[in-house]
């Protein structure tokens, strides 16, 4: 049996997956409204595929609970936050799950830790820790660490699809734990060894983290000189060898626009280009903000009042607000006193923000200027409702003549 451990945006999906394909599964989270919600059948986030999934799980008898429970393998996907001053990732969520599996788990039980670390971390943080408590780890416990790669927006698929990477001390525990992951991988599983396994994970991230920020340095340089930046990087993309992201209002999300700061945090005088990159991207919202107010002043709307920030998730069709862009720029402009931009999102039903707006009708008819920070399906299909309004889109998607762009 699997005690999958954590069971948030990665947790959940994994357990359900091996749920349904044999492996006999208990999921644990000490957040009792989380557990109690999917005990009494829902899931806690949306995903395509994935009520499906949670559907096949159940009857293939998955449970839910608070409890740790007795058994030979344990997989973690708790958070690692990150220090935003030191830069550095913050372990304590992951040392407190493999210490209380240590309470409950018989001599030679295996804890994969699937959460994102820093390279590094396994080493400095949990093994003392495992240490310290008298046990040894490769006899009394085996630690693997298999870090995800599912791409929110399309998990359930790149769960059965993607490569994936199992970093382990002993190569036989490590192909002990690639079988669990076959059951339902369709990928090629790579095993190796942890510090590995780590350094890939964070290096995944920063290598998009930073071709992100080329494409948002673009926009800059072309907006400085009144270019086209969609179509420079369209037609440099039809050279055989280049491929450059798009530019956007700015790069949220819990993995993006986290990750690599540890580099930077761990080798602050080595990892220059990474530690650059962050700071263009983090700079994007700020960059909108002022394409906000050039835009204002060339249309001579003079009450910011009237302008309307749409999306809030930190990109298209999630509802995942983590690090968004448009919170970033939100936070950007309260520095400056002026009063709140007002903000609409499809996918957010909740209050999160200041001058929120539930309807998205309502939300147009009190703004003339609208900034499209997101470019969820819903917009696509409503451009017939923005007509008439002053548009600023973040994304170069929206077809109306006379659209600004950052
Ligand atoms: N973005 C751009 N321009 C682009 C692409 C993305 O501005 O050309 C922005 C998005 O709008 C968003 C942010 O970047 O704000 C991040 O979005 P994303 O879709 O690039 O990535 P995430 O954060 O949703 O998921 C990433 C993925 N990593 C890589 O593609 C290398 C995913 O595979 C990882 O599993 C995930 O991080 C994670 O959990 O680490």
């Amino acid at each position: 049996m699997i005690n999958v451990i954590g069971l948030g945006y990665i947790g959940l999906p994994t357990a359900l997956m091996m749920a349904s394909h044999g492996v006999e599964v208990v999921g644990t989270d000490y957040n009792k409204d989380l557990v109690a919600t999917l005990n009494a059948g829902h899931t806690t986030f949306k995903e395509d595929g994935l009520d499906e999934l949670f559907q096949a799980a159940l009857a293939a008898g998955i449970k839910f609970t608070t409890e740790y429970q007795r058994t030979d393998t344990y997989i973690v996907s708790v958070p690692t936050p990150y220090d935003k001053f030191s830069k550095k990732v913050d372990a304590c969520y992951v040392v407190a799950a493999v210490k209380d599996v240590l309470k409950v788990c018989p001599k030679g039980a295996t804890v994969v830790i699937e959460s994102t670390v820093s390279p590094g971390t396994i080493d400095r943080y949990v093994r003392p820790e495992i240490e310290a408590l008298g046990f040894k780890i490769g006899e009394d416990i085996n630690l693997v660490h298999a870090p995800e790669r599912i791409i929110p927006g399309n998990m359930v698929y790149e769960l059965l699809h993607n490569n994936r990477t199992i970093g382990a001390d002993s190569r036989e525990i490590g192909e002990k734990i690639k079988e669990y992951y076959a059951s339902f991988c369709q990928g090629e599983i790579v095993v190796t060894d942890i510090r590995t396994a780590e350094m890939t994970k964070v290096v995944e991230n920063t290598f998009r983290a930073v071709n992100i920020a080329f494409a948002n340095e673009l926009s800059r340089i072309c907006r400085h000189d009144n270019m086209d930046v969609y179509e420079i990087i369209k037609i440099c993309n039809m050279h055989p060898r280049v491929n450059i992201l798009q530019p956007g209002p700015g790069v949220g999300g819990h993995c993006i626009s986290v990750d690599p700061w540890f580099l930077v945090g761990d080798y602050p005088s080595l990892a220059k280009v990474i530690d650059e990159s962050m700071k263009t991207n983090d700079s994007q919202p700020t960059f909108v903000l002022n394409r906000i107010h050039e835009i204002m002043q060339e249309k001579g709307i003079t009450d910011n009042r009237r302008v309307g920030l749409y999306g809030l998730t930190y990109k298209e069709n999630v509802d995942d607000c983590r690090e968004s862009p448009t919170l970033q720029l939100l936070e950007a402009q309260e520095r400056h006193l002026a009063r709140p931009l007002k903000c609409y999102d499809p996918f957010i039903t909740r209050d999160i923000v200041a001058n929120q707006y539930h309807d998205f009708d309502a939300f147009l008819d009190d703004i003339d200027l609208v900034v499209v920070m997101v470019k969820h399906d819903h917009i696509k299909q409503n451009w017939d409702k923005l007509k008439g309004k002053v548009i600023l889109d973040c994304h170069n998607i929206c077809p109306l003549e006379g659209t600004y762009h950052i």
